[in-house]
């Protein structure tokens, strides 16, 4: 082992659990069928879903690795009625504006999943976790400390958040609000943060319906050479 791993600092890797070839099977497989039973879905119940598990969820988002172990996220819990209320003003605002004079690219991609500028489940859903980028930290005297690799790192703790919810029987919509600075102002979250994603999380509405799509299969994402 190399010398630098025998410094002062480290500890032996206590938490790593093997399993057999014939449990990794079957572990795998579950877990892949288990996350092909997620579905976005916009149409949610107002069936209050516990705080605890909410901030169990984030809690594992918060294991994901980052550049230099920087952790350059804030999750912002929203269960208050009156702050959903204000976000769902500001995104409907937002929206319509964008609907209006998106690209018609982007809007022809847009029309198979049935979205428009209307989200009354901002309001609806028990909870909304804002998630915010530190785009770069600050120092005990007041200056700045870059972050590394924010984005990946980011997108790394939300694809966490999104299976320990999925894994927890909630159901989650990622809605990107475009433009998304009004959740700062909102959350009152610090200059050095930026909004890059909103997570609806909660039960899917009685006779929730959502759209007819197929997964790409693994031929087609993955190549094995
Ligand atoms: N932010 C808009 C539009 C939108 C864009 C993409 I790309 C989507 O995958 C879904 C929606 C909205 O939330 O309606």
């Amino acid at each position: 082992m190399s010398n630098e791993l025998n410094q002062p600092g480290f500890v032996p890797l206590a938490s790593y659990e093997e399993y057999s070839p014939a449990e990794m099977e079957t572990r795998s497989r579950a877990f892949a069928a288990a996350m092909q039973r997620r579905r976005t879905i916009r149409q949610f119940s107002d069936r209050p879903v516990p705080e605890s598990v909410i901030a169990a969820c984030v809690e594992a988002a918060g294991t994901a690795p980052s550049g230099a172990h920087q952790q350059p996220w804030h999750f912002v819990v929203v269960g208050d009625p009156g702050t959903k209320r204000a976000i769902r003003e500001a995104a409907e605002a937002a929206e319509a504006e964008f609907y209006a004079t998106a690209p018609a690219e982007w809007l022809a991609v847009l029309a198979p999943l049935g979205t428009d500028s209307h989200k009354p489940y901002l309001e609806m859903a028990p909870y909304l976790i804002a998630v915010f980028a530190e785009r770069y930290g600050l120092k005990p005297d007041g200056s700045r400390q870059t972050h590394y690799y924010v984005s990946e790192s980011v997108g790394i703790a939300t694809g966490f958040l999104l299976a320990a919810l999925h894994h927890a029987g909630l159901a989650t919509l990622t809605h990107t609000p475009n433009p998304m600075a009004f959740l700062s102002t909102i959350l009152d979250r610090p200059a050095n943060e930026r909004a890059v994603m909103l997570v609806v999380a909660g039960y899917p509405a009685t006779g929730a319906r959502v759209p007819d799509l197929s997964r790409k299969p693994l031929g087609e994402i993955a190549t094995f050479r």
